[in-house]
């Protein structure tokens, strides 16, 4: 048996069958500074809200994987110390030994499918980073998405990976990449990049079609949704590319490895930029989530 609670809120929206979106909490214990975490965090939650659907926000507290967390729950994970960040690899470890950690884009995609949830939102996904033919660090969040049921909207791959790279192991693990609105895959803080996306498409009701035939079809894995940064927030591939670059060259100077690479650099890049990447980031989180409620509507209707 899994140890396994729903909030109030999720709760009761799996008896009415209304629409759910998952959302992950690293982007809150690794993602994103105190307090800034939490009121994003709650902030994305009203933005589903109001967008017609229900927000559950995953994570493991206490041994418990919970599918929705109540507030006091998610102000506590944002202010904690010492969170696990949980992958694949190592999240069933921590339920089992009564830990606690926040679910990376991989975890939460496990999570949502147990819980019967077809959409997630978050802001970037982990991806093949540079350098990785030295130092094979490939996220197992793209793994994931070739075996497990979910539909995520994220902003397309943070430029501190290697996007090119990313999206060959995308296109070798069979993920279909769908970018809204636009032929250009976008580059999360930008909305443009010089990469074309593999796929396009301009309503969420497309998407939701595409996630159940490829389910109709008994392929397994999800769909990556790449959903371009308002315009308004976005800040040009110009101006990131030399802060990305020192952030990069710091990180390997000071030897960070494994787990902490992605969030060193996101860090990095908000001390570099002044807390810019952070308020181009939550305006992105946000309009993923709008999205997804979008989808998760949609796929509703199409049960
Ligand atoms: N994108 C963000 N903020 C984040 C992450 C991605 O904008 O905090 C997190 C996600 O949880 C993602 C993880 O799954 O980083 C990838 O980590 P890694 O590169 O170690 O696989
Ligand atoms: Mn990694």
């Amino acid at each position: 048996m899994i140890p396994l609670t729903y909030s109030a809120e999720v709760a009761a929206a799996r008896d009415t069958g209304a629409a759910i979106v998952a959302l992950e909490s690293t982007i809150i214990t690794h993602g994103m500074p105190y307090p800034q975490n939490v009121e994003v965090a709650r902030q994305v939650e009203a933005d589903i809200r109001e967008a017609g659907a229900v927000p559950a926000t995953i994570a493991v507290i206490d041994g418990t994987l919970h599918i929705g967390l109540e507030d006091d729950q998610l102000a506590a994970l944002g202010q904690a110390k010492g969170v696990a960040k949980l992958s694949r690899a190592d999240m069933a470890a921590c339920i089992a030994t009564g830990g606690t950690g926040a679910t990376t884009v991989a975890a939460t995609m496990i999570a949502a499918q147990l819980a019967g949830i077809e959409v997630f939102a978050t802001g970037g996904i982990g991806g093949v980073h540079k350098g990785a033919e030295d130092s094979f660090d490939i996220s197992a969040d793209l793994m994931e998405l070739a075996q497990t049921a979910v539909t995520v909207v994220a902003a397309g791959a943070k430029a501190i990976l290697d996007v090119d790279k990313t999206l060959e192991v995308l296109e070798t693990q069979g993920v279909p990449v769908i970018t809204y609105g636009q032929d250009a895959f976008p580059a999360f803080w930008s909305r443009g990049s010089k990469l074309k996306s593999p796929l396009r498409m301009d309503s969420a009701e497309q998407i939701a079609k595409a996630h159940k035939m490829r389910g109709a079809m008994g392929l397994p894995g999800g769909q990556l949704i790449a959903n371009p940064i308002p315009e308004s927030a976005e800040i040009p591939t110009t101006q990131m590319a030399p802060i990305i670059a020192t952030a990069q060259a710091d990180a390997n100077q000071a030897g960070i490895s494994g787990k902490g690479v992605t969030p060193y650099l996101l860090q990095r890049i908000f001390e570099l930029t002044e807390g810019k990447s952070l308020e181009a980031n939550i305006a992105l989180v946000r309009n993923n989530a709008r999205l997804a409620s979008e989808i998760a509507l949609q796929l509703r209707s199409l049960a």
